[in-house]
């Protein structure tokens, strides 16, 4: 009998028993005890990507959920802060409601009506293997296996993950993927160019600190888990002063600010700027810190390459240097405060005040968010955070970071990338996250140095370019909602409606996401709370790693796992050996487990014993040690031992040669607004849809942000009543710009891209000038109007950012009106 079954039995016997005990003796009550319903609690997770992986305990009688709980593992025993508790937040706590929702998808569906349509027909899985087994080897015949793309998404898991379709894919000749990500890929693109890597602090470092000051860093709404790096920061903060820079006033401040100041969208670079130019006219920026550990700010002598002393590294003439930019050396504009106000709308004497406070903080915690850089001007801005700590000396020392997010350790998930796989096929292509869509009609053109592709190494010429040379035929989806997360939603449904272009789409979901709507197969996976692995924290985990394992609760529906879905295919093409290379999943997931055993030894010896402890954690305190500073403190090594860096000039490039470099090779496209493009050193720039773009202002002249939002994170979780309930989901609007409606009312925000329409909350909580909007809400386009609110429907994929080519769906502007 399936254990699901059994459970049904015995809790109808209990029903049965429980109208009985009401005639029944005190000698029959032993036997009602044995036949009540049998409460099986499970350890599960939430990997929604919050980047927090939570623990969930979830409790089901008769294989049907009735709680769902935090993890207890450590509670009586050793909770405190270096090894804690994990406590979800409120979405974790309303798993139950995502479970049961009723767009949950059971059973395969094959699309009936038109591409966006919502019509299935629910089909076997047997028919589901074959006809796709058929169309896919179609497609590989007929146009090559470049253009079949795995448009895998963010699921967090170890088996349950995209792995088993990279599997099937290799097997079948290879496949065009996906790297980096919509989260971060101009910071993690441009640090290197700077610091030779990615750089970053814990949040804990934060406890050495003397001062904070945040630009669009907003700990508590993006890191909400009650073990996380919000909480974290909590609890490391104390008494330290915050200074914060957001377009919005945030939940993160709410009392916890010494100050907070509205700056305008995308202009964060000028007001590091304007800071700058006060340090330098007062004096006050860290001359030795400057000259010892980076490159660039003043002028530079040519001088032998230090990585190759044969080769020569060109000299930097004063006038292209950092100080000359802020002084207006060659532009003639001096980047005052004066001039920063105007751009940022931050007072000039503000400027002045936050400057001489950085200058005289010992310890400064200088953190941006990922929304700055999620901006066509990204790279500089976040580059500009940087410079300016740089130039207070605030980055290397105990208590500092270098203007990235402040992440979690997370050294845990190294093994995981060592699961037994299929070998990556030689001719694999990869095409940036935000980048897919242009793949639909322009894959073929799409290059090396124009969309920062990734080649097999023999498809480069010598200026380092090539094509992809191949456009989307197939498409492979798995935890993403890639139609409805991506910019310019409507563009891109009306190239999905067109079968022409993408002739076959392959969705592996949970729910009926607005991706869903526009596929040709949607095959039903079990939720991560009904599967057996081992997920791990994550970047916003907290500075405690840990490892859980999972069981799964019992199925419901119809479904199977991505592994199972992908070994069906593999049967009916006859590859079904090389696909699981003569493995099962769990023989897959021990194989990893003993992997990350062999970084970790202090692992319970077997999965099974490690299922029975359920969590496994690992201390990682943040104290005085010198290995602890290693570990915690951006650059502590570099600044304190001294070494040579993976840059241009060995220091911490300030002025980069790599990126003058590359802004040789780069064409300024057509769109872009500013005889600037890619920079040697970080400038603000004038962005289509920033503050100055004088081709927008008069149509759209407001400023549209938007921000990750308490009630959902992405398009997961937006199907949840109680959330929704709980939390309000509506644009911010300051009051001086809700001209012909009030707070409540449904209105339209139309951009040059698309209209939406959604509930405006009035409020003094957001910049006059701006609008706020939290992303990831449904794509549901009734004619040319979005009314389910989705962000992207007003948003661009074909701008992208200078070097990264990352998205911008935040260099935008909008006009609203009442609906
Ligand atoms: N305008 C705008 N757009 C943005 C952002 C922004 O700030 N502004 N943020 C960007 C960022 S940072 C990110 S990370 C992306 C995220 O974008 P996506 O990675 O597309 O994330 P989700 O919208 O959460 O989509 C996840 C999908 O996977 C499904 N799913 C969840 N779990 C499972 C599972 O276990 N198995 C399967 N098969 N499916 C599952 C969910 O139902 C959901 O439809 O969005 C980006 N898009
Ligand atoms: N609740 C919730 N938490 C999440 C997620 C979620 O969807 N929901 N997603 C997770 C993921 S995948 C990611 S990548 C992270 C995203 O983390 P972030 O990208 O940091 O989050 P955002 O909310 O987009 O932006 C943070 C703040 O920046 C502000 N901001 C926007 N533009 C600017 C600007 O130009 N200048 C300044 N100074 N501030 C600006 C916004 O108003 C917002 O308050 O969050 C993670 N956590
Ligand atoms: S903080 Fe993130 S991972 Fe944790 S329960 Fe909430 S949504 Fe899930
Ligand atoms: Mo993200």
């Amino acid at each position: 009998m399936e254990r699901r079954d059994f459970l049904k039995v015995s809790a109808s016997i209990a029903a049965l028993s429980s109208i009985t005990a009401c005639n029944t003796t005190s000698e029959d009550s032993e036997e009602v005890k044995e036949l009540a319903p049998e409460e099986v609690t499970t350890m599960s997770s939430c990997n929604v990507n919050c980047k927090a992986t939570c623990p969930l305990v979830i409790t089901t009688v008769d294989g049907i959920i009735t709680k769902v709980t935090p993890e207890t593992t450590t509670i009586d025993s050793e909770d405190g802060f270096v090894i804690r508790q994990q406590r979800p937040c409120a979405r974790g706590h309303s798993a139950k409601q995502k479970i049961y929702n009723p767009d949950r998808i059971l059973h395969p569906l094959k699309r009936i009506g038109e591409r966006g349509s919502g019509q299935f027909e629910q089909i076997s899985w047997d028919q589901a293997f074959s006809e796709i087994g058929v169309k896919l080897k179609n497609i590989y015949d007929t146009y090559g296996s470049r253009s079949v793309f795995n448009l895998a998404g963010s699921s967090l898991g170890a088996i349950h993950s995209p792995t088993p379709i990279n599997n099937l894919l290799n097997v079948m000749g290879g496949y065009t993927g996906l790297f980096s990500s919509m989260s971060f890929s101009q910071v993690e693109k441009i640090m290197p160019y700077m610091y030779g890597t990615r750089p970053y602090s814990s949040i804990v470092e934060s406890k050495f600190s003397d001062l904070y000051l945040f630009f669009g860093f907003n700990p508590l709404e993006t890191g909400a888990s009650g073990a996380g790096y919000g909480f974290e920061w909590q609890h490391v903060k104390g008494d330290t002063p915050v200074i914060c820079f957001d377009p919005r006033y945030t939940d993160s401040m709410l009392g916890r600010e010494e100050s907070h100041y509205f700056v305008r969208p995308g202009t964060d670079a000028a007001l590091c700027e304007a800071m700058a130019h006060h340090l330098i006219s007062t004096d006050q920026v860290d001359t030795s810190f400057l000259k010892e550990k980076c490159y660039g700010f003043w002028a530079e002598p040519e001088m032998p390459d230090p990585h190759n002393p044969s080769l020569t590294l060109p000299a930097v003439p004063y006038e292209e240097c950092y100080e000359a930019h802020i002084l207006g050396i060659k532009d003639g504009i001096a980047k005052t405060p004066e001039w920063g106000s105007k751009i940022t709308g931050v007072p000039a004497e503000t400027i002045r005040e936050v400057a001489n406070r950085l200058a005289q903080a010992k310890a400064p915690f200088v953190i941006a968010g990922w929304s700055i850089q999620r901006q066509l001007n990204g790279e500089d801005n976040i580059r500009a955070i940087s410079t300016l700590s740089l130039m207070v000396g605030a980055v290397g020392k105990r208590g500092t970071t270098n203007g990235d997010m402040a992440f979690s350790e997370i050294a845990t998930t190294n093994a995981f990338f060592v699961l037994p796989s299929v070998p990556a096929n030689e001719k694999n292509a990869k095409v940036r996250m935000a980048a897919w869509p242009r793949a639909i009609l322009d894959g073929e053109n799409m290059t090396v140095i124009k969309d920062d592709i990734i080649l097999p190494p023999d498809e480069i010429d010598s200026r380092g370019d090539g094509k992809l040379g191949a456009n989307i035929k197939c498409a492979w989806v798995r935890g993403g909602n890639h139609l409805g997360q991506q910019g310019d939603t409507f563009k891109i449904a009306k190239e999905l409606k067109d079968q022409t272009n993408v002739e076959l789409i392959i969705n592996i979901e949970n729910h009926m996401s607005s991706t869903a709507m526009y596929s040709d197969y949607v095959l039903p996976e079990m939720t991560w709370y009904e599967q057996t692995d081992l997920p791990w924290s994550n970047l916003q985990s907290g500075s405690m790693p840990f490892v859980i394992a999972t069981t799964g609760i019992p199925r419901i529906g119809d479904t199977k796992s991505t592994w199972e879905i992908c070994e069906g295919i593999a049967k009916v093409l006859g590859i079904e050996s090389e696909f699981s290379m003569g493995m099962t999943p769990t023989q897959v997931l021990e194989h990893g487990y003993q992997v990350l055993r062999m970084f970790h030894p202090e692992l319970p010896s077997t999965l099974s014993e490690m299922q029975e402890k359920q969590i496994f954690k690992f201390a990682n305190p943040c104290d005085d040690s010198e290995s602890s500073a290693i570990r915690h403190c951006a650059m502590y090594e570099y600044v304190t031992n001294g070494g040579l860096l993976n840059t241009a000039s060995g220091k911490i490039d300030i002025y980069s040669h790599k990126l003058r470099e590359l802004a040789e090779k780069n064409q300024i496209p057509d769109y872009w607004r500013s005889t600037d493009y890619i920079n040697p050193i970080a400038k603000y720039m004038v962005v289509p849809g920033g503050y100055e773009d004088s081709d927008l202002v008069s149509n759209y002249p407001l400023q549209l942000v938007n921000f990750h939002a308490k009630s959902n994170v992405h398009s997961g979780y937006t199907n949840s009543q109680w959330l929704k309930d709980a939390m309000r989901r509506a644009a911010w609007v300051n009051p001086s710009d809700a001209s012909g409606f009030k707070d409540g009312d449904q209105i339209v925000i139309e951009s040059s891209f698309g209209k939406i329409q959604v509930e405006a909350r009035v409020t003094q909580r957001v910049m006059p000038g701006v609008i706020s909007y939290g992303q990831g809400f449904k794509f549901t386009p009734v004619g040319d109007l979005d009314i389910g609110g989705n962000f992207n429907s007003l948003t661009s994929h074909t701008m992208t950012s200078t070097v990264a080519k990352g998205t911008g769906v935040n260099s935008n502007r909008v006009r609203i009106y009442k609906a």
